[in-house]
């Protein structure tokens, strides 16, 4: 850990030692079958690590404060010169057989997308706000048994079936011509320890979790044959590793370790947001080096960023307390009908906090996407 540290403060003189692949033996993917370039850039997340942290912002390239569809465009490229490293994307509602994903992302720009972003050398990490098989309620829908209902043997297992054999087919759509499908940061049922969504840890036993997990895995990696995918196991708050890894599916099981945080406005927001976060993450950093697994902040942000220096003041000294793989900031959807309030989590131009999200962005040891296309993480 220390080294990881030692390293991350002077990124110029720890390039050179990346390590190739032949030497990472120990930090095996779940998949013996995961094609090279996603072998590669399992191995790349161990390096980047103790080097640094890749910087990510959700829906990046869709859309953003003020705009949306238009060709190769980020609200961080607007602010900063460059894209994310990180691109989120979520598949909510593919298994509905639509057209647009549930914030309205249309899953064909989503191609182009995650296309343009592995040709320039960036990663792609995809969630999945999946509708509740049980009801067809959202997400959001904690209907108590759904869980059960889609286990082998459950009333909707055939149902949960053909959506894992959509996302199959739209993870092998995320094809180079040259044939490479592009590797995929796979983060389903997130915030597992929340009580908001259907998989949450309010209306599942741990073995339910855990069959479903093992299940879901299986079913894409050994029916389906996909091989591109890193799994990243993601919970909400946690207090203790035990908390953590209360349903936790096992090492064979799982690639990456991770969970979300925001931060939240009120007086001390900011100390609470970094006890909580600086806590966790210590707990996971050694669950990360006992598991063989990088760590990551899957989520975060603090939505509008009142604080003007929250980057480098908040965020960027979290980051520096434990090798952090990468940390991603949700949405910028801009002003939310339904609320009349904005919902953004990156800076836009003209936003207070541009200034010190620019700084943020060219400290040596926050990777953005063309410093990170330089460390070729998927050769
Ligand atoms: C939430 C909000 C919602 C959105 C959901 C899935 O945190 O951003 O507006 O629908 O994530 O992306």
């Amino acid at each position: 850990m220390f080294e990881g540290i030692c390293c991350r403060t002077n990124v110029s003189l720890v390039l050179p030692l990346f390590l190739s692949v032949s030497q990472l033996h120990s930090q095996q993917l779940i998949d013996p079958q995961a094609t090279k370039a996603t072998t590669n850039l399992y191995a790349s997340l161990f390096q980047i690590q103790k080097q640094g942290v890749v910087f990510g912002h959700q829906d990046a390239l869709a859309y953003g404060v003020g705009w949306n569809g238009l060709k190769n465009t980020s609200d961080v490229k607007f602010v900063t010169g460059e894209h994310p490293g990180l691109l989120g994307l979520d598949i909510g509602d593919l298994e509905f057989k639509k057209q647009k994903n549930l914030d309205g992302v249309p899953f064909q720009s989503m191609r182009d997308h995650v296309l343009s972003t592995f040709a320039r050398g960036g990663m792609v990490t995809i969630s999945w706000h999946a509708r509740n098989p049980l009801t067809g309620g959202n997400s959001w829908d904690t209907t108590p048994g759904t869980v059960a209902s889609i286990l082998p043997g459950g009333s909707k297992h055939k149902l949960y079936t053909t959506w894992l054999d959509q996302a199959a087919v739209f993870f092998q759509s995320l094809q180079t011509p040259a044939g490479t499908v592009v590797p995929l940061l796979f983060r389903p049922f997130h915030e597992l320890t929340g009580n908001w969504f259907w998989w949450c840890k309010n209306v599942c036993t741990p073995e339910e979790f855990k069959a479903l997990w093992k299940f879901t895995v299986h079913y894409l990696r050994d029916i389906k044959g996909i091989h591109q995918l890193i799994y990243v196991y993601n919970t909400a708050d946690f207090a203790s590793a035990e908390n953590f890894l209360e349903r936790y599916p096992g090492d064979e099981w799982v690639d990456v370790l991770s969970f979300d945080r925001y931060q939240y406005e009120g007086k001390d927001g900011s100390k609470i947001f970094s006890s909580v976060v600086s806590s966790q993450l210590e707990i996971l950093d050694k669950l990360g080096t006992k598991h063989v697994k990088p760590i990551a902040l899957a989520e975060t942000g603090y939505e509008t960023i009142p604080d003007s220096n929250w980057w480098t003041t908040t965020l960027y000294p979290l980051l520096r307390t434990v090798p952090v793989a990468y940390v991603l900031v949700w949405r910028n959807h801009g002003l939310m009908k339904k609320t009349n309030k904005y919902h953004y989590y990156a800076p836009h131009p003209g936003h207070p906090s541009s200034k010190d999200f620019i700084r943020f962005s060219q400290l040596p040891d926050v990777f953005m996407e063309h410093r990170l296309s330089t460390l070729k993480i998927y050769h």
